[in-house]
């Protein structure tokens, strides 16, 4: 079978996430990867097991890497995007897409130009349950929608002294828990309930307004190791945390908050979706069960089986029976739509995996979350 070949941009944190999850497709070959330095990529290359490596504008000119993942900070999600359109590469780029909605604006349209394929790594849609609530959803067995509850609660940055290239504005942009994981939330609420959020309040903290210098050496985004005694304190503007109320289009309400500052919540997600006939409750820090409440009878816990669930999310169950799915199972699941479309050369009609378009519909109500914190005001999406 001929193999797509993928270039990786960007191996820190979710750059070997992909290509772990890539290599578990039977018709891809993980062929490159580039670095901010050649040297940082030899380094990473020999590390992860990867032939080829390159600086970013090398990788572009290799005419056989057909698709590359853009798996950089946010604020190289758009230039990197843009160049690897241009050079004929199909594109993945992490979320958020770009740090403002005309750089997205700009890659959606590159895109649909181009004809090629673009996705989002919106990977949480990608849990066998998620796709089992939206089915329900689909089916009417939820009902009309009255609320949404969600949050996304994480400690990585609990402490003064955590470092990450997210606190650097210029690296992260103007918000930071919600656009780092609050860009999952806002897109996986639509997703599932199939509303559009039509206005926003939010209300941001910073909890931490200086952080002090790490307590150990970290690796900045460039590589390069950062000693404690190289870092000043630095005060801090981005959001630790963020309370945002919502409206929907169906007139209904909701609330979501995110917390990077949670002591104790690693990488959870909680939704609860109350409809007229049942509520569901679901959370990824246990992924494969979700509670179904009822009015009349018992409540019911729904196990990841695909002898219970709807084909939609039976489909993306890897192994029969009870056995668990867990986060790297939804990166494979999201690239295995993917490169159907890259194996046919060109983006489908009607993509089943989340695209730039999908990224763009986040941004704007991301971009409409810190319009809203800087007003202290009500924002019409
Ligand atoms: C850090 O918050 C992070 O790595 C996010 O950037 C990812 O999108 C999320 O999936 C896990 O946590």
């Amino acid at each position: 079978m001929k193999k797509i070949k993928v270039g990786i941009v960007g191996t820190g944190f979710i750059g070997p996430a992909h290509i772990e999850a890539l290599r578990r497709l039977p018709n891809v070959e993980v062929a490159a990867l580039c670095e901010v330095t050649v040297e940082l990529a030899k380094q990473k290359a020999e590390a992860l097991g990867i032939e080829r490596y390159y600086t970013f504008e090398d990788l572009l000119k290799q005419e056989d890497i057909e698709s590359v993942h853009i798996c950089t900070p946010n604020f190289l999600h758009y230039s990197q995007s843009k160049a690897a359109l241009l050079a004929g590469k199909h594109v993945v780029c992490e979320k958020p897409l770009a740090k403002d909605l005309h750089e997205a604006e700009e890659l959606v349209e590159l895109a649909a130009k181009t004809g090629l394929v673009n996705a989002v790594h919106f990977n949480l849609r990608y849990y066998p349950l998620a796709r089992q609530m939206k089915t329900m959803r689909e089916k009417g067995d939820l009902g009309e929608i009255y609320s949404i509850m969600g949050s996304y609660l994480q400690d990585w940055l609990f402490y003064d002294t955590d470092y990450n290239w997210r606190l650097e504005p210029d690296k992260s942009g103007d918000s930071r828990a919600i656009a780092d994981i609050g860009s999952h939330l806002m897109d996986i609420l639509e997703y599932i309930t199939g509303l559009k959020t039509t206005a926003v309040m939010a209300d941001f903290n910073t909890v931490h307004k200086t952080r002090k210098k790490p307590l150990k050496p970290v690796e900045t985004y460039s590589g390069k190791m950062l000693q404690p005694e190289d870092y000043a304190d630095v005060n801090i503007t981005t959001e630790d945390h963020a309370n945002v109320l919502l409206r929907f289009d169906n007139g209904n309400r909701g609330v979501i908050t995110v917390s990077q500052v949670q002591a104790g919540r690693k990488n959870r997600m909680t939704l609860e979706i109350s409809g007229s006939k049942q509520t569901f409750n679901w959370c990824s820090e246990t992924p494969n069960e979700m509670w179904i409440g009822n009015r009349d009878k018992s409540n019911e816990v729904l196990l990841r089986d695909p002898s219970l669930a709807y084909a939609e999310a039976r489909q993306l169950m890897t192994f029969p029976g009870g056995h668990n799915e867990g986060f790297p199972d939804t990166s494979k699941q999201l690239f295995k739509e993917v490169y159907e479309a890259v194996a046919a050369g060109k983006q489908p009609e009607k993509p089943t995996f989340p695209t730039f378009a999908d990224g763009y519909r986040e941004l704007l109500i991301c971009e409409k979350i810190l319009e809203s914190n800087k007003k202290q005001a009500w924002v019409e999406v």
